[in-house]
C-alpha cells in the first residue's frame, strides 16, 4: 500500500484565486497517519501559507473513512521493542501540525466523511468549519488502547462540548455520530453523505471569495477569545480592527454595500 499520502488539489474561484483540496488518501487504513502523511501534509500546509492566491482550503478522506488516527501498525511493541516514546512523535509530527492547523491565515473547511477516531478527530477539530456526513462518527479511541486524547483532543473536545460530554467522550470511547456531534456543538453541521462534498465545496468558495483579511483576523481573533480575558481580547479586537479599517477590503466591502453589489476581494 504506496499510495500518494495526500492528494492536492486547487480549484479556481474566479480569474486570481483558488481554494486547495486535501484529501487524506490512505483508505485501506481508514487513512490513518503514518509519517508519509505527516510530511505530505505539512508541505502541503507550508505550501498554502505561501501562496497567497489559496484562499481556503478543504480537508477530507478518500474511501470510506476520515482519518482513523495513528497507524497503529507502526506502533506494535513487539516490533519496535517497546522503545517508543510518544511524547516525542507528538513533539515531532502531531503538535506542530495543530499548531500549524491554527496558525494558518486561511479558513480551512473539513469534510469528514466517515469515520474519525483517536488524532483523525483531533484533527478534524483543528480545522475552522466542520462539516460531517451523516454516516459519519468520532470516537475518542485513545482509552481502548490505553492512551488519553492528544494532539488537542482534550482541548478542543472540553471547549466545544464541556467537561462532562468531554469525559464520558474520553473515557468511554463510543462513537458519537453526525447529529449528535452537531447537536452537542463539536461540528458546524450535519449533512446527508450524498451532499458532504457539494456542501463542503460550496463553504470553501464561498470563503474564497471573502476578504481574506478579515477571515484572517476573525480566525485569530477567534482562537484568542478561548483563552484571553475580556480586557486582552478588547485589546486585540481593537487591533485588528484598526489594522483592517486601513486596508482594501473594508473599503471595497463598504463602497458595495452602497452600490448594492456584492463585494470583489
Ligand atoms: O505517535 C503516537 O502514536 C501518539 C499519537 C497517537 C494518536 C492516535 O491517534 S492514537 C489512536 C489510534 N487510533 C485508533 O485507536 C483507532 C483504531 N481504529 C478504530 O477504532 C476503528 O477502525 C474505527 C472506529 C476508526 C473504524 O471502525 P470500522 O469498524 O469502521 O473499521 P475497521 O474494520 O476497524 O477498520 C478498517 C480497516 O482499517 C481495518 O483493516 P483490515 O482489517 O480491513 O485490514 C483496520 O485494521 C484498519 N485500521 C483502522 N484504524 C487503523 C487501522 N489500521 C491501522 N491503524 C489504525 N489506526
Amino acid at each position: 500500500m504506496d499510495e500518494t499520502p495526500i492528494l492536492i488539489e486547487d480549484r479556481s474561484v474566479g480569474a486570481q484565486a483558488h481554494y486547495r483540496v486535501i484529501t487524506l488518501n490512505r483508505a485501506r487504513r481508514l487513512n490513518a497517519f503514518n509519517g508519509e502523511m505527516h510530511e505530505a501534509l505539512k508541505s502541503a500546509l507550508i505550501e498554502a501559507e505561501r501562496d497567497d492566491a489559496c484562499r481556503a482550503l478543504l480537508i477530507t478522506g478518500a474511501g470510506r473513512g476520515f482519518c482513523a488516527g495513528q497507524d497503529l501498525s507502526e506502533r506494535r511493541i513487539s516490533e519496535v521493542g517497546g522503545a517508543l516514546d510518544l511524547g516525542a512523535t507528538l513533539d515531532a509530527l502531531y503538535n506542530p501540525l495543530i499548531r500549524r492547523l491554527r496558525a494558518l491565515p486561511r479558513p480551512i473547511v473539513c469534510a469528514v466523511n466517515g469515520p474519525a477516531a483517536g488524532a483523525g478527530v483531533s484533527l478534524a477539530l483543528a480545522c475552522d468549519i466542520v462539516l460531517a456526513a451523516r454516516s459519519a462518527s468520532f470516537t475518542q479511541a485513545f482509552a481502548k488502547i490505553g492512551l488519553a486524547p492528544d494532539a488537542g483532543g482534550s482541548f478542543f473536545l472540553t471547549q466545544l462540548v464541556g467537561p462532562a460530554r468531554a469525559r464520558g467522550l474520553a473515557m468511554l470511547a463510543e462513537p458519537l455520530f453526525a447529529e449528535k456531534a452537531e447537536a452537542w456543538g463539536l461540528i458546524w453541521k450535519a449533512v446527508d453523505d450524498d451532499q458532504l462534498l457539494a456542501e463542503a465545496h460550496g463553504l470553501c468558495e464561498r470563503l474564497a471569495r471573502g476578504s481574506p483579511a478579515a477571515l484572517a483576523a476573525i480566525k485569530r481573533s477567534l482562537e484568542a477569545a478561548v483563552t484571553n480575558e475580556l480586557d486582552r481580547q478588547l485589546d486585540l479586537e481593537r487591533d485588528l480592527q484598526r489594522q483592517l479599517g486601513r486596508a482594501g477590503d473594508y473599503r471595497e466591502g463598504v463602497k458595495a454595500f452602497f452600490e448594492k453589489r456584492p463585494p470583489i476581494f
